[in-house]
């Protein structure tokens, strides 16, 4: 017996050199893909990103049911339909957490709208109505440059570098701009992310579907750091593992951190839950400290936005989308 298994162990072993022997030797693990060539891909420029995001603010504070919200909803709408990218306008009514009712528009802007295989890329376009984290003029209305306005800048810089790149993604991208996102009050229940609450239980299409999707929620801070959010990491953790090694292969680990960070009620989650597409919430927010100084503050305006944090989240979007198939 014993000598049966030595024998079997001896034919195991030379099989195991012979095939040495012939083959070229393969160090790397199949699976763990090679490094992708990243620097084939369009480049972001995080100047016109800056730029989308300076003229949103422009407008003043974008909040629902104001002139500024309305002006810069029609300028969004306009601005993907001046690429020829065909949009879809969803208005829609809601009562907010105060009894008023809101008008509000998701703004559904679509590239290669026949591509069987989709992506969404989300933020939100409304601003907060106060600046409740203020200390000192809790009542006042803010910018929103990086809460709100940045995901917005980055979505319509990723859309136009597609639309006008001769090479292209081989998925078709969703991009939803989410309206009503900001009118909530802390700790009540469903307060917030009225639009995207609207549109996961009243979808664009009929019988619409992603294969997943990235929510933006201030991603344009000096010296942001993207933990990894709770919800998105139950929901599609090898998406959120892979954005995350893309970003660190692409150079930008400074600012995506391997780290869990925290659960965070935002858009991602009525989408995961009403809709059933995966989503994750790349989003400026540290488990102990909680969201950035700025955060629903006055000092939410351009001076907190900086092109190295465009930079880093365009550019590994676009390193994620270009190597999707
Ligand atoms: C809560 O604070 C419950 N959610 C944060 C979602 C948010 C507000 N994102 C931007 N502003
Ligand atoms: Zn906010």
């Amino acid at each position: 017996m014993k000598n049966k298994i030595f024998l079997l162990l001896l034919l195991v072993f030379v099989c195991a050199c012979e095939e040495k022997g012939t083959k070229p030797i393969k160090n790397i693990d199949s699976t763990q893909a090679a490094k992708p060539d990243y620097s084939k891909f369009p480049a972001f420029n995080a100047d016109s990103a800056y730029s989308y995001i300076q003229q949103q603010v422009n407008f003043g504070p974008r909040i629902p049911n104001t002139k500024s919200h309305k002006a810069c909803g029609a300028f969004l709408a306009a601005r993907f339909k001046a690429w020829g990218i065909p949009v879809i306008e969803q208005d829609f009514s809601v009562k907010a957490h105060d009894g008023v009712v809101l008008k509000g528009k998701n703004i559904i802007a679509s590239l290669a709208p026949t591509a069987p295989r989709r992506i969404i890329l989300a933020a939100h376009w409304d601003t907060r109505p106060w600046a409740d984290e203020d200390p000192a003029n809790p009542k006042a209305t803010l910018d929103g440059a990086n809460d709100g306005a940045s995901g917005v800048g980055v979505i319509l810089e990723l859309a136009r570098l597609f639309q006008t790149s001769s090479s292209k993604p081989t998925v078709g991208i969703d991009c939803i701009l989410f309206d009503v996102e900001d009118y909530g009050k802390p700790a009540v229940e469903d307060s917030y992310c009225l639009g995207s609450q609207h549109w996961a239980k009243n979808k664009h299409l009929p019988n619409y579907s992603a294969y997943y999707g990235i929510l933006l929620d201030m991603v344009g801070a000096k010296g942001a750091r993207f933990n990894k959010e709770s919800h998105s990491m139950n929901a599609a953790p090898s998406i959120m593992n892979r954005v995350w090694e893309v970003a660190g292969q692409s150079g930008y680990g400074e600012f995506f951190i391997h780290q869990m960070g925290g659960m965070i009620t935002d858009d991602h989650y009525y989408v995961i839950k009403d809709a059933n597409i995966p989503m994750i919430d790349i989003i400026e927010y540290d488990p102990h400290q909680g969201f950035g100084a700025y955060w629903h503050t006055q000092q939410d305006n351009m001076n907190v936005i900086d092109r190295r944090t465009l930079k880093a989240v365009g550019q590994t979007l676009v390193n994620v989308l270009y190597t999707e198939k």
